[in-house]
């Protein structure tokens, strides 16, 4: 037969271990909404008019970029940086050269063109090219496809966009924040879940 303390010892213990068990679903909860406020959500981009300069983010899906047909005397090479990464892609005359990139979802695609002709760097956006002035212009075909096209005369040349020219798929123009009320809905979700697989395995 047991004595009193014996089971006052054993009531005690667990009731510590349903503390620790609930302080770790607390902790666990707001581990996962913190993780979630912080992922940011590339927003899905909706068909419209040709931007110049836009930004590019990548959409988290295999990044594609295409070399499409061109027209000018340069050789104009094409390179992506990605968090100080450099991509070499290809230059305008590997016409129909395809490269795929496993890239996270957020990424800001930095696509510049190196004209062998002239020496010349171009930016999509006008930051940091030597006229400043833009020299990318970006085209959604449907959500999350652009094509893209550079010119390479310095101050912009005849501005038609087609001395260098790729297709790029899974980007986006910018990057949103999940809502904050959807982030509410889901930690609930998460402690409910939590909560009646605790009940359960209490039962
Ligand atoms: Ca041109």
């Amino acid at each position: 037969m047991k004595n009193a303390a014996f089971w006052g010892l054993g009531a005690i213990s667990k009731g510590n271990r349903l503390m620790r068990r609930n302080r770790i679903i607390i902790i666990m909860c707001a581990a996962l909404t913190l993780l979630l406020t912080s992922l940011p959500e590339p927003k899905s981009a909706e068909a419209s008019p040709a931007t110049l300069g836009a930004d590019l983010f990548s959409t988290g899906g295999n990044l594609q970029i295409q070399i499409l047909p061109f027209s000018s005397a340069y050789t104009n090479e094409l390179h992506l940086s990605v968090s100080g990464v450099d991509h070499f892609i290809g230059t305008n005359r590997d016409v129909g050269t395809i490269v795929n990139l496993a890239l996270p979802a957020g990424e800001n695609l930095d696509f510049r063109i190196f004209v062998r002709n002239t020496g010349h760097t171009f930016h999509l956006a006008g930051a940091g090219n030597p006229d400043g002035i833009a020299h990318g212009i970006v085209d959604y075909r449907e959500p999350g496809i652009a094509d893209v096209g550079f010119e390479d005369l310095f101050s912009g040349g005849d501005r038609d966009f087609n001395d260098l020219v790729f297709r790029v798929s899974e980007v986006a123009d910018s990057i949103i924040n999940p809502e904050p009320a959807s982030l509410i809905l889901m930690g609930s979700g998460v402690m409910l879940l939590v909560g009646w697989r605790w009940r359960r395995s209490n039962q």
